[in-house]
């Protein structure tokens, strides 16, 4: 038995080869992506030793990254060369000059976390330049501090309504962008029981009116009611539900006035005294293509009934990312009810399966990275930037930085060319550092466009211990199989280069990994102790292979709003005002016309309001349902009709273009193109098409990208100068047959 970011599962291992998997009897829904395992460890994508580019090799060129063939080397000769290198960067350039933010999610396992490797190890040497948020919520994790005061994350993960509280109390659950046991399938570090699906029956079972606002039915379990709505218009509906609360006097005025600061400011906008134009349904409908009879029939029922208001994090994984989230609080706040069981806002439910799980939090099995000498950290989807404006100027949350100049990249742990927007566009702005080295698994698209490739070993090859603070459960991950090829584990690979660089016994303390792992798992075991959870020695549990932990908490979550609601002076939140902040005097003084004082509709610069007749539908881009973004790919690539990836169309405009599901299809727009199979469904708004992420960026051949990333085809903008999130879901394109 292993876990894994998709849950736990049983191995089949015969003649030191996984041959088949077997789902968890734990587990009430367990993820099929276990499925593909077998083939995906094996397969001949594997890196199967120390590789060099040859340009680079023999004369440090920087132009065939992506084209080139490459060199198999002794790993002595590698970890040589590339020590040397990064020796070479530090020396004459500065750590400054390496970039090791190396966003992505790697594997589980507590000790092995590829990240947490690579940082410790350039720690290490010196330092790096880091990288801010993440693709998933970096918008969020910028603006809802200046909101609420607390980190975005420990909203999500501690603070807000868990599912039990939510199915005892909730009336009206309003999701924007849905809750979906799809994406529930998943959640960093490990997820051992999948419960999404089942809440939904036993909301069902309760009559709990469950709303699902947004582009595609598919966000929310069956059963659920479906809101069509452009994407990008979120805000626009949330102003005109609380236009209608306030012209219907349904605003909650005691707790707008006890709770928060600054609706007098806000106000006036929202009527329409500010700007001429009151933010009513009927301006709201042609925006967001909701009807102003439901817009108003929905704000009434919000008002009369317990609701909670789900914001799912793709909403914020767009230009203007930070209204929507804002503006549901803003919402919630008129409303009322947050600080009530089952009633208020909540955000990411359903995006991990960790979200709306209450469990005591526990200390970490954590490797420490060490100190960062290198003050400068870039926002984690501004990297394409960084490496095209070498000493440019940018905004960031109140601040004013510049781009450092990178000469080094290194990353382990993530597929920057999976996850990054406007791929063509970064693939030229990778041309520019002088050294890239990755440490991978397989040959994905970063591999194949680094100087230096380490074959890492998978979990599946080293002996770890699977904990998330989202989980009940404790694991013992064995080394199920030897390292496949020459792969080594990302521990011994920065081992080897420390040494090299003299600063072998900073990154190892004279520890192997098998030591390492029972030290930290021994410093775990006796804070878990003082926290008053027991939990068995070492080597208890590998003979065990896992635990459940009694960490479980059925009761309302709302550590931070309950008391707060009781008493707002006596336990006040940890913003400026000590209230909720509908205007924020702190994001007002930065100034910034895409992001000012208090929540506005700002449309983005593409969605259906800007289309033309050369980007007539707006590109989705959500997470794949068959896997973990761009992991295992190669292995479900192979599978006959997999590839290209599977782009929803509406009826309407596929029969504009004469398309029939099983067609193959174009993509395109000024950016980009890339190949996908046409699913023609009702399902789907019309104007809208929905590609998910996950197949690799496969060799362009041409200018199509032939697996179908619809990385090809976004846009690499900030959502504002305020969060400068990753803008994934601002895009238009057009479709035709191929
Ligand atoms: N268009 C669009 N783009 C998006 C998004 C979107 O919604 N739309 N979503 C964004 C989001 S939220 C995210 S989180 C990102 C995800 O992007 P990533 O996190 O970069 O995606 P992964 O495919 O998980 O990349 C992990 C990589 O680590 C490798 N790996 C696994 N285990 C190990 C190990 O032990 N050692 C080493 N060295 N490597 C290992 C895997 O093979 C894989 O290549 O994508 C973002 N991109
Ligand atoms: N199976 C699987 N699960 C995953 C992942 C995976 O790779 N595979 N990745 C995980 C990661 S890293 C993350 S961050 C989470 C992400 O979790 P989310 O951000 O919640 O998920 P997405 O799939 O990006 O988007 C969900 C839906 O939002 C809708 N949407 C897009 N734009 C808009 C809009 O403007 N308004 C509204 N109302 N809806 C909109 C789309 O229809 C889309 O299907 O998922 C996690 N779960
Ligand atoms: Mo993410």
């Amino acid at each position: 038995m292993t876990s894994s970011h998709w849950g736990a599962f049983e191995v089949d291992v015969r003649d030191g080869r996984i041959v088949g998997t077997r789902p968890f009897s734990e587990d009430p829904c367990p993820s099929a992506i276990p499925e593909i395992l077998p083939k995906a460890v094996h397969h001949p994508t594997r890196v199967a030793r120390p590789s060099v580019r040859r340009g680079w090799l023999e004369n440090r060129d920087k132009t065939g990254r992506g084209s080139d063939t490459y060199v198999e080397l002794p790993w002595d000769e590698a970890l040589d060369i590339a020590a040397a290198e990064i020796a070479r960067v530090r020396e004459t350039h500065g750590n400054e000059a390496i970039f090791g933010g190396s966003y992505g999610w790697g594997s589980a396992g507590r000790f092995h976390h590829a990240q947490s490797q690579v940082h410790r190890f350039l720690n290490a040497t010196g330092g790096y330049v880091a990288s801010f948020g993440s693709y998933s919520t970096g918008c969020a994790q910028a603006i809802m501090p200046h909101v609420f005061g607390v980190p975005f994350l420990n909203l999500n993960y501690e603070h807000q309504d868990g599912w039990h509280t939510i199915a005892a109390h909730t009336e009206t659950l309003v999701m924007f962008g849905g809750v979906n046991p799809k994406n529930s399938q998943v959640s960093m570090g490990g997820v051992t029981r999948h419960e999404t699906a089942g809440w939904f029956e036993t909301f069902a079972s309760k009559g709990m009116r469950c709303i699902n606002i947004g582009p595609q039915r598919s966000d929310a379990p069956d059963g659920c009611e479906w809101v069509p709505l452009r994407p990008g218009s979120d805000t626009a509906l949330m102003l005109a539900l609380a236009y209608v609360l306030e012209a219907e006097n349904l605003t909650d005025q005691d707790f707008v006035a006890r709770c928060t600061t600054g609706f007098d400011r806000f106000r006036p906008y929202l009527m329409g005294e500010t700007d001429g134009t009151s933010k009513s349904p009927d301006w709201a409908a042609p925006l967001c293509g909701v009807d102003p009879e439901t817009i108003r029939s929905l704000a009434r029922r919000m008002a009369a009934t317990r609701t909670l208001i789900t914001v799912a994090w793709s909403l914020q994984r767009a230009e203007h990312g930070e209204q929507p989230f804002w503006m549901s609080a803003v919402l919630a706040a008129m409303l009322g009810q947050i600080g009530l069981p089952g009633g208020g806002v909540g955000y990411g439910y359903g995006a991990i399966g960790g979200v709306g799980k209450s469990f005591k939090g526990l200390t970490g099995v954590t490797f420490s990275q060490g100190q960062n000498p290198v003050q400068k950290v870039i926002p984690v989807a501004r990297v394409g930037d960084m490496l095209r404006h070498p000493g440019q100027a940018y905004a960031f949350n109140g601040r004013r930085e510049t781009y450092p100049d990178i000469r080094l990249v290194y990353w382990a742990g993530g597929n920057p060319f999976h996850h990054h927007q406007d791929l063509n566009a970064l693939h030229d702005a990778w041309q520019r550092p002088e050294t890239i080295i990755v440490n991978e698994p397989w040959w994905t698209a970063t591999a194949k466009r680094a100087d230096i490739v380490f074959p890492a070993t998978t979990p599946y090859e080293r002996e770890d211990i699977g904990r998330s603070n989202l989980d009940d459960y404790l694991f013992y991950m064995p080394q199920l199989i030897s390292p496949v090829g020459e792969a080594r584990d990302d521990y011994v690979i920065f081992a080897g280069l420390a040494e090299r660089l003299g600063v072998g016994a900073t990154f190892t303390e004279g520890r192997g990994a098998d030591e390492w792992l029972r030290l930290l798992y021994d410093e775990y075991r006796q804070k878990t102790q003082q926290q008053g959870v027991d939990v068995p020695d070492f080597e208890t549990l590998k003979d065990q292979n896992w635990v459940r932990l009694p960490i479980h908490k059925d009761g309302p979550n709302r550590t931070l709003f309950a008391p707060f609601r009781e008493d707002p002076e006596a336990s006040p939140l940890p913003t400026p005002s000590g209230k909720i902040e509908i205007f924020s005097e702190v994001i007002d003084s930065f100034g910034y016309d895409d992001c000012p004082g208090h929540p506005v509709w700002l449309p983005p610069s593409e969605w259906l309001g800007t289309a033309t007749h050369r980007a007539p539908l707006h590109l989705v881009s959500p997470q794949p349902g068959d896997k973990l973004h761009s992991q295992l790919e190669s292995a479900l690539a192979d599978e006959e009709g997999a590839r290209p990836e599977t782009i929803v169309i509406h009826p309407v405009d596929a029969g504009q273009r004469k398309i029939k599901t099983g067609d193959l299809v174009r993509v395109f727009n000024d950016r980009g193109a890339c190949r996908a199979r046409a699913l023609v469904s009702i399902d789907i708004s019309q104007g809208v098409v929905a590609l998910p992420t996950g197949a690799w960026f496969g060799d362009p051949g041409g200018n199509i990208d032939m697996d179908g990333n619809p990385n090809v085809l976004t846009r690499d903008v900030g959502t504002s100068s305020l969060g400068q999130g990753c803008s994934a879901h601002t895009a238009l394109v057009d479709i035709a047959p191929l």
